[in-house]
Formats: C-alpha cells, structure tokens, sequence
C-alpha cells in the first residue's frame, strides 16, 4: 500500500508509508527484564520494565501478517568479551560483571539464558535479531544496511529502556535520515522520571528526535491494513 497512515501523535500528527516502516522491539532481554540479570546487578528494580510487556505484545500483533517489517535488538557480548570496551566492563565497579557466571549464565553474553529476549515477545521467523555491543541499534551492527535494503524510512520504536538503549537508537536513527515514531507505554525505564522526560525530549522543540503516540493510537491507526 503507497498510501499513507495517519497516527494521532506528538508534537503533531505522524504520516508514514506502511511498506516503508519497521516496527523495532529494543533489548526486551532476560538481562533487563528478570530478576538475575544485568538490569538488577545494576541496582535496579527490574520489575519497573514490564509495564512495556503487553503493549508490544499488542503491537506486535496488529503489524504481524502487515506490509510493516518487524526488526528486534538485544545488547550483549562475544563470550571471549572482545567488543565489549573495557570501560564498559569496568564501570560501576559491579559485583557480578559483564562475562561473570549468574543465575541465567554469563551476564550480558550471547547464547546465555540473560541474553535472550522474553518468552512473551519471542522473534518469529522471518524478523531479524540485531546483536549489538552498545547502547545504540546502528552502533557496530548491520541494521542501517537491512533497513536500507527493505527500503525502510520510518520507524516506530519500543523495548527498553527509554533514555538508555531507546534514547541513542532513536538519536543514531534520527542522525540517518529515519522518521522515527515512539510509543510511549511501549517503552520503560528503571527510573519513571527519567522515562517521563525522555519522552518530553524526543517530541519538544517541534519533533526534535521525532514523534510520539501511544499503542492504542497506533493500532488504531493500522486498523485495516490486514
Ligand atoms: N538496553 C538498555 O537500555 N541497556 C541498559 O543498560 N539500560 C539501562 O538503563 N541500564
């Protein structure tokens, strides 16, 4: 369909191309989101995250069986460790680091049972899982070239957690030309006012990063497409 959508949204109304959008699903890991995992050994309170569980789940739903493409992320490491900077190992002087063995296996470290994205949103086939080392989705991964190769211009984000692995994907995609659009319940932070004004960020000074709108507004706005 060339035609374009309309999504009620903030700072004003968002237009896109459905065969020109991705829907991305960020970090929704074990790591981040149970408890056990890197979220927690960060010190914070992992349960704060699964406000975003339902509205993806929703999300993802209404876009399966669409034209809009379905891209997923999750943060990690090589198990030698080697793109993972040693700053990163070194910062917050953590008990259990990066690499160390936890109750879900080695903390933040590919095909460990932390590193896996969570049983309620599990990738079907057919939707690329991004591997990155850092906090943003272009940074070091091959996902400009995926979404270059579909013809992707807009898209609309979710996962966790808003000022961190959200806020630099949308800044990276934003830096790239991309129309991005955020779901605000899609999205949480340990700390609620850190998200709150994550939020008031992307959408002040006329869209600065981009748009945002909520779940139900966009399924609405999606009705129909199927
Ligand atoms: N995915 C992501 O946001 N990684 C983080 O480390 N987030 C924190 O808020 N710590």
């Amino acid at each position: 369909m060339n035609e374009k959508i309309v999504v009620k949204a903030e700072p004003y109304d968002f237009e896109f191309e459905p065969r020109a959008t991705a829907l991305m699903v960020i970090d929704m890991q074990n790591d981040f989101l149970k408890p056990g995992g890197f979220g927690e050994f960060l010190g914070n309170d992992v349960s704060l995250l699964r406000r975003a569980i339902e509205p993806i789940r929703n999300v993802l739903s209404a876009v399966r069986g669409t034209e809009i493409k379905v891209i997923h992320t999750r943060e990690g490491h090589r198990p030698d460790l080697s793109d993972c900077p040693p700053s990163k190992l070194r910062r917050g002087r953590l008990k259990i680091r990066i690499g160390d063995e936890g109750p879900m296996g080695r903390v933040l470290v590919r095909g460990q049972k932390g590193h896996e994205i969570i049983d309620e949103l599990k990738p079907l086939e057919g939707e690329p899982v991004i591997d990155k080392p850092g906090k943003g989705s272009f940074y070091a991964t091959d996902l400009h070239l995926i979404l270059q190769n579909w013809g992707i211009k807009y898209l609309v984000i979710t996962g966790v957690t808003t000022e961190v692995c959200v806020h630099t994907t949308v800044r990276e995609a934003n830096d790239r030309g991309y129309e991005c659009l955020v779901l605000e319940d899609c999205v949480a932070s340990y700390f609620p006012e850190f998200h709150e004004v994550g939020i008031k960020m992307i959408k002040a000074q006329g869209g600065i990063f981009g748009w945002v709108s909520d779940s139900k507004r966009f399924i609405e706005a999606i009705r129909g497409l199927k």
